[in-house]
């Protein structure tokens, strides 16, 4: 009966949703607040169950030695959204999104409105239980429940809401006690990464102590060290390790600097640093958490007692950190306006213009400037020059401005191109496979380029577990990022082993060597690094730098800051210029029912309804009767929003919107 929480008035209906029932989104139930409450108490209590029921993947050569539990977690956010939605995401017990496999079970949960529906409900989502490893009597006696939100006014009522229904798990005479953890305004990769750790440092506590007959007596969560220390040290320990991984990366940089020994980036690296990066956080919570990350780098410079300077001027619309490693202005604060109200990589990437806050307007004009979204998963950067109108001087003359994106195909060359580039240089190329895995939403520039300098390329369909998946699935290090900016670099667990085995074995074969010259006096420090031993350290860096639960824009600025640097503070303009992406067009179409269409070939393609697919295909011949290689179109019903996406991609604008209004025309 409690499973119905305090059932409120559900007024308004879900944008995702038609006749009250809210869709188990792309990402989890999203829409507008009002309608959120049960939604937020169910979503609590799949988590208790999901924490009471998972396990670590750690290693069990006794079948009766089942590895211990980890944790699970909820965001309560709508990420890029408008300030009045909000939404919930549900955190697997090794940090990751919950999986496909739930979807179903938790959008029966969820939108059950009678007891019966409800039961029912359960029974499905029990039945997917086994999925999680182990039996129902076998439910840990603790179940541990992270949470977190973003800066939305509903946030804080509808945690409390998840709360609830988290704590319902131990009313269900289960034998299961709930712990919550509520780690208040964090983003939602913090909160990933939080859950994460949870599940590392339990694996790592059972791991020490296998031998020892007492672990299975208890609970072994409950003695793990990560559960035990308060928010704000796990909070310190995640941007610590961002920030020490940064560090690490752009270390030899410096050494670098010093000796020139590249000319061209040595040079570069003398005439210019690399200008302050400003930063646009959608109003969001990602100003509260870079605040965070520039503290830290601010006590860490101290610490060392750095001779430089370093300029830190706090008010409710900008903060600025200068240090010798890294220069950030950030922008749009929760103070400054409704979440993501023109602002936020959506508004930037979607409309390709600079954000439009009053405070903002014209800060961002010839600066190099990134965006992300209102939890701060996603990251674009871009650029705006600004220039005089040829011809036209003095009082009458227009500003022309020439708008420039690096989105998360962008990102994705620069990272994987950077690895490539490491991974040869530590010898490591025919051992270490390396992808970019993307969606139908990419650029044809970018496909081609990545074609043509021999990087392979997966196509996944839209989201990001589904990008997440493809990398993993086909890559050792999986370069993901869907072109709106989610994702991240993926180093699976065995190419982890391989780069720091290969470390090992090269300081040994180094200490030896040194040994054999009789030489060991000198400190392995002040030996020159050979280039492999670099190669090496950078990418144990990069790992370091880079979350591993998942996309993560904060780690993504410092893992694209320390790339651009270790590359001798290569110019945006540089970047971008590294291909041209063709013009596109995207819209939307309201139709009655979006269901009715139905893709394949990860969305490139359409099914259903009949002769839709064909009558696309003869758009794409519009004006000629040869097909057109630079042309694309497909469509796909949106996860997020009740209506039909249409992608247009041509040679010029004009096409594009030319092909778009036609392929509109065949959707309705
Ligand atoms: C969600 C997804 C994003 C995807 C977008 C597509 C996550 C965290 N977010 O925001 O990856 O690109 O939906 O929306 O998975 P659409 O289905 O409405 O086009
Ligand atoms: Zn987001």
């Amino acid at each position: 009966k409690d499973l119905h929480g305090k059932e409120e008035n559900e007024e308004r209906a879900c944008s995702s949703s038609s006749n009250n029932y809210v869709s188990y989104g792309t990402a989890g139930f999203r829409c507008h607040h009002a309608a959120l409450d049960v939604i937020a108490f169910r979503c609590g209590f799949i988590a208790s169950c999901v924490a009471a029921f998972s396990r670590t993947n750690a290693t069990n050569n006794n079948s009766n030695d089942a590895p211990p539990f980890t944790a699970a977690g909820i965001c309560v956010t709508a990420s890029h959204n408008e300030a009045s939605d909000n939404g919930l995401k549900i955190v697997d017990g090794h940090g990751n999104v919950l999986g496909e496999a739930y979807e179903r079970a938790c959008e029966m949960i969820c939108n059950a409105k009678t007891e019966a529906q409800l039961e029912n409900a359960l029974d499905c989502f029990e039945e997917k239980l086994p999925f999680l490893e182990t039996s129902r009597e076998d439910a840990k006696k603790t179940a541990v429940v992270y949470f977190g939100r973003d800066t939305r006014e509903s946030g804080e009522r509808l945690v409390e809401k998840a709360k609830e229904g988290a704590r319902a798990l131990g009313g269900r005479s289960s034998g299961v006690a709930v712990k919550i953890c509520d780690r208040g305004v964090v983003t939602t990769p913090m909160l990933h990464y939080f859950v994460y750790a949870h599940g590392k440092a339990v694996e790592a506590f059972y791991e020490n102590n296998k031998q020892q007959e007492e672990k299975n007596d208890e609970d072994a969560t409950e003695r793990s060290l990560w559960e035990k220390i308060d928010a704000a040290t796990q909070e310190l320990a995640y941007f610590k390790r961002l920030a020490v991984g940064y560090l690490s990366l752009i270390e030899e940089d410096e050494e670098k600097k010093k000796k020139g020994k590249n000319v061209v980036e040595g040079l570069r690296a003398n005439a210019t640093t690399l200008p302050p990066l400003h930063i646009d956080c959608a109003n969001g919570v990602g100003f509260v958490a870079f605040e965070k990350l520039m503290a830290l780098f601010d006590v860490i410079r101290e610490n060392s007692s750095s001779s430089e300077n370093s300029r830190r001027s706090a008010t409710t619309t900008t903060t600025t950190t200068t240090t010798k490693e890294i220069a950030l202005v950030l922008k749009n604060g929760p103070n400054d306006g409704p979440v993501n109200l023109n602002c936020g990589s959506d508004f930037v990437q979607k409309n390709q213009r600079a954000p439009e806050t009053p405070s903002t307007r014209l800060s961002f004009v010839n600066q190099r400037c990134a965006s992300v979204d209102g939890d701060c998963d996603r990251l674009v950067y871009f650029s705006i020059e600004e220039g005089e109108e040829e011809g036209k001087e003095g009082e009458n003359s227009s500003k022309k401005q020439n708008f420039m994106l690096c989105d998360g195909d962008k990102l994705s060359i620069l990272i994987a191109f950077f690895l490539i580039e490491q991974l040869f240089l530590a010898g490591l190329a025919h051992k270490i496979s390396l992808g970019i895995a993307h969606t139908a939403y990419s650029n044809g520039a970018f496909t081609k380029f990545c074609e043509k300098n021999g990087v392979e390329t997966v196509c996944a369909k839209t989201g990001v577990k589904n990008v997440h998946k493809a990398a993993e699935e086909h890559f050792d290090i999986g370069v993901y990022f869907e072109s709106n900016g989610h994702g991240t670099a993926l180093f699976s667990d065995e190419a982890v082993k391989v780069i720091e085995k290969e470390l090992v074995d090269e300081l040994t074969r180094m200490s030896v060597e040194q040994h054999l010259r009789k030489e060991e006096e000198k400190h392995i420090q002040s030996v020159i690094l050979t280039t492999k031993l670099k190669a090496l350290l950078t990418l144990k860096a990069t790992i370091q730098t880079i979350n591993p639960a998942i996309g993560d824009a904060i780690s993504s600025v410092l893992l694209i800051e320390g790339i651009l640097r270790k590359k001798g503070n290569m110019p945006f303009q540089e970047w971008h210029a590294m291909y041209r992406d063709l013009p596109t067009k995207q819209s939307k179409v309201k139709v009655r029912d979006r269901t009715v269409i139905e893709c394949f070939d990860s969305e490139r393609k359409c099914l259903k309804p009949e002769g839709l697919q064909q009558r696309i295909d003869e758009i794409l011949l519009l004006d000629s009767c040869v097909k057109n290689n630079n042309r694309r179109a497909f469509v796909r019903p949106s996860g997020t929003e009740d209506i039909v996406r249409v992608y247009v991609e041509a040679s010029d604008a004009e096409t594009c919107e030319k092909i778009s209004t036609k392929v509109e025309e065949a959707v309705i």
